[in-house]
């Protein structure tokens, strides 16, 4: 190994370093924000430690209680007779325990909780957090990837926060990522300065920049949707995917990737560049994501990557959500493929 890869090798750009270089961009700021992070990110490696021993320890499975989205079964089930959590109400009380402990935040956002929570005031810091803390859950019982999703707001007033607080565009956020529990441990985040990814090496117990200043090619060949809902799409959904497999301009037809789980068909789409779909129908008028905890992050971050996140009306970003678990439909990725599913709504809306 020559000289220069040596040094490179042992100059480790931790996530931690790197968000310190990041603040010194802001000569006014305290160290809050890295703080914050640091208990992200220990939530993160928490879940991925989980996660790999999940097939184990048997945190999988089904039976017992509702959770708020209705359509998630049971807290806990039990191995060698010993009541366990399961893996998506474990890394809930995870993320809360470790954002609530950061002394950083005043209100919190879950997936998994009904209602916000409001942090104790003497453990009252100035962030909000819209989180989910494992998305794409129905894919743990078959081992393929999944994730924790994070949007991250900056409150006025601390002391009163209310609801209305939470309930703010996504232009306002400050940053945003998600940790991809898969064959390897990979956290992408942008605090509004570009997009990079970190790795967990898992002999350090630290995450280690990997992609910096990630772009999402212009144009991509991949379309990713759930095609088992086409019939029940609207006319510009159904014709941009016809476009997808039949293409008029004589380019080759596009492939069509579908994990069924928001962060790695993401992430795919981050990396490879391409679209990622999941539109409105007559079933769901609003689509399935979540406005504050899957479309707004994921949105964010196209957008830092040089895409873009469109809810079929409007950028995605300027949604304003009337209810913390608010649904939106989203098309994001590419520049050039949003671009061309933008041009659709536009044509359907000027015959209208
Ligand atoms: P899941 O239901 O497995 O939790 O919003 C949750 C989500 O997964 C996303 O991660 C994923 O992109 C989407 O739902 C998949 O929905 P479909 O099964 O309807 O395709």
């Amino acid at each position: 190994m020559d000289h220069a890869a040596e040094a490179q090798r042992t100059d480790l750009m931790t996530i931690t370093r790197h968000v310190l270089n990041e603040q010194s961009r802001h000569p006014e700021s305290r160290g809050d924000f890295t703080i914050l992070l640091s208990h992200i990110v220990l939530g993160c490696k928490f879940v991925a430690s989980a996660v790999n021993k999940a097939g184990l320890a048997k945190l999988i499975g089904l039976a017992g209680e509702t959770n708020v989205q209705a359509s998630k079964q049971s807290t806990t089930t039990r191995f060698h007779g010993e009541e366990q959590k399961k893996l998506d109400v474990l890394s809930n009380e995870v993320f809360v325990k470790a954002l609530v402990s950061s002394g950083r935040t005043c209100v919190l956002v879950s997936e998994e909780n009904e209602e916000a929570i409001f942090v104790d005031p003497a453990l009252r810091g100035k962030y909000c957090v819209c989180f989910d803390p494992l998305d794409g859950s129905s894919n743990i019982d078959c081992g393929v990837s999944i994730g924790t999703i994070f949007g991250i707001y900056m409150i006025k007033d601390k002391d009163n926060v209310t609801l209305e607080d939470v309930l703010q565009p996504g232009t306002n956020m400050l940053a945003a990522g998600y940790c991809m529990y898969g064959s390897s441990c990979t956290l992408v985040l942008s605090t509004g300065n570009g997009v990079n990814c970190f790795t967990l090496d898992p002999s350090l117990g630290e995450f280690i920049l990997t992609h910096p200043n990630i772009k999402i090619p212009k144009k991509g060949k991949i379309y990713s949707v759930n095609e088992g809902n086409a019939r029940n799409w609207d006319g510009p959904v159904a014709k941009f995917v016809e476009k997808c497999k039949y293409p008029q301009d004589g380019s080759p037809p596009k492939s069509l990737r579908y994990i069924g789980s928001m962060v790695a068909d993401v992430h795919r789409t981050l990396l490879y560049g391409g679209i990622f779909l999941y539109p409105a129908d007559q079933k769901s008028p609003n689509g399935k994501l979540r406005v504050l905890y899957e479309v707004f992050p994921m949105s964010f971050l196209m957008e830092q990557a040089g895409g873009q996140a469109f809810t079929g009306k409007q950028r995605a970003l300027e949604l304003a959500p009337a209810k913390l678990h608010d649904r939106s439909p989203i098309f994001l990725g590419s520049y050039d493929d949003v671009e061309e599913i933008k041009a659709l709504y536009a044509s359907e809306s000027n015959n209208a």
